[in-house]
């Protein structure tokens, strides 16, 4: 063990916390990696463009372009992060037959067996998200909520059979699979008519749940968005909206993406309340800049904070952690993995922070010392944790992985013209 740890190590026992304590439970803590950062949300099951209020900025090379290229990446990106990783899906990433294709509405277990292999040789588990956008059904601009029964049709359809595939995502894997529903339905301009959509947005969900299926196996969240590129003015899924049908329909969950509300509200107030009323939550962790929802994550004061009101809520095994990003102007390898090395730090800094004390010090009312302390906690020496962490996970506990990444760039993503 490394001097400069040993002493962090007896630096955070003077204020009770262990480290290695911290180190042990965080590697056992799944985190949901997303698919969709390495080919900027395209899949593989269309050639259109990518629509549905999001939009990926840049064009830096080496975007994978097959199955096989995407999971050489995501390989790749495993062999560079520590922790538990999990692997998160969208239904656009069926794999098919060479000249065959199926709709979404017709997608079965057997279009994602190659992710199935894939997860079970890395003994991982795989989370799953219906496509409700980048298809030629999203009718002026809806789905679930389209005012077009046939169109409502074809999305209630594909809802049911990626709830079908969900579950055998669960039972070949054995980890239960969060099944998300968000859809980029809303409107650029003031809207005549808010309730209608609503109205059927949520028949339409109550359609796809009437697919039987095990709660234990898969979970189903509904997540809300605030606005998108191109709906500016409402959406569907508005945050009451998401929030109200979770708390009325059994065995739904809310998912909070905290690039899907107003810039100046912050995520990590709302999952404290909503930990009141629902034995489970689920989270997209992402970074919202002005009006982007999309950034990489970073180590920044709001990542903390969110890891924080977790582990001091102590909701670890009620919140349902994954990554939501996408940015193509820079290497997608790097992009994911700082994205999930930043969530993995705010996960240990939280777990390395002495709430227990700071809570009493908030019961006393002494906010003077609160301050003081809290920001004494800033400046101990979490990077010599974070280290220890990383060895003991058996990733370099240096910047060398960027190197790592560099060689890749240069023998694999540049030959990808
Ligand atoms: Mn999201």
């Amino acid at each position: 063990m490394s001097t400069m740890y040993e002493l962090a190590k007896k630096k955070y026992a003077a204020i009770g916390i262990d480290t290695d304590a911290a180190i042990e439970q965080l590697k056992s803590i799944p985190v949901s990696l997303h698919c969709w950062q390495g080919d900027d949300v395209i899949g593989f099951d269309h050639d259109g463009p990518l629509t549905g209020g999001i939009q990926t900025t840049g064009n830096y090379p080496g975007k994978a372009r097959t199955p096989a290229e995407l999971m050489a990446d995501i390989d790749k990106v495993m062999s560079l992060v520590p922790g538990k990783v999990k692997l998160n899906l969208h239904a656009c990433y069926a794999i098919f037959e060479p000249g065959e294709f199926v709709d979404r509405d017709k997608i079965e277990p057997k279009h994602f067996e190659k992710w199935v292999k894939f997860a079970k040789e890395r003994n991982i588990g795989i989370d799953f998200n219906p496509t409700f956008f980048s298809h030629p059904k999203v009718k002026n601009g809806l789905t679930l909520s389209s005012p077009d029964a046939e169109t409502r049709k074809f999305w209630i359809e594909h809802g049911k059979a990626c709830i079908r595939i969900s579950e055998y995502f669960a039972k070949e894997t054995g980890i239960p699979c969060v099944m998300n529903i968000w859809t980029g339905d809303g409107f650029k301009d003031i809207p005549a008519d808010r309730m209608g959509p609503r109205m059927r947005y949520k028949e339409s969900i109550e359609e796809i749940l009437k697919q039987p299926f095990d709660k234990n196996l898969v979970k189903i969240t509904v997540e809300s968005k605030v606005f998108g590129i191109g709906v500016e003015s409402f959406t569907s899924g508005s945050a009451e909206f998401a929030l109200s049908f979770a708390a009325s329909h059994d065995g739904v969950l809310p998912l909070m993406d905290n690039g899907h509300y107003h810039p100046t509200e912050v995520v990590s107030d709302k999952i404290p309340a909503l930990l009141c009323f629902y034995p489970e939550i689920a989270l997209h962790i992402t970074r919202g800049v002005r009006w982007d929802s999309d950034h990489v994550v970073l180590f920044d004061d709001e990542t903390k904070e969110m890891a924080k009101e977790i582990v001091r809520c102590n909701a670890l095994d009620r919140v349902f952690m994954a990554l939501d990003y996408f940015d193509a102007s820079i290497n997608r390898i790097s992009a994911w993995t700082v994205g999930f090395r930043s969530w993995q730090k705010a996960l240990l800094s939280a777990l390395c922070t002495p709430n227990e004390y700071l809570k009493g010090l908030q019961d006393n009312a002494e906010f003077t010392k609160l301050m003081v302390m809290q920001e004494e906690f800033k400046t101990l020496p979490f990077g010599e944790v974070w280290a220890e962490y990383l060895r003991r996970n058996g990733i370099a506990d240096d910047a060398s992985w960027f190197e790592e990444i560099e060689k890749y760039e240069k023998e694999v993503l540049s030959k990808r013209a």
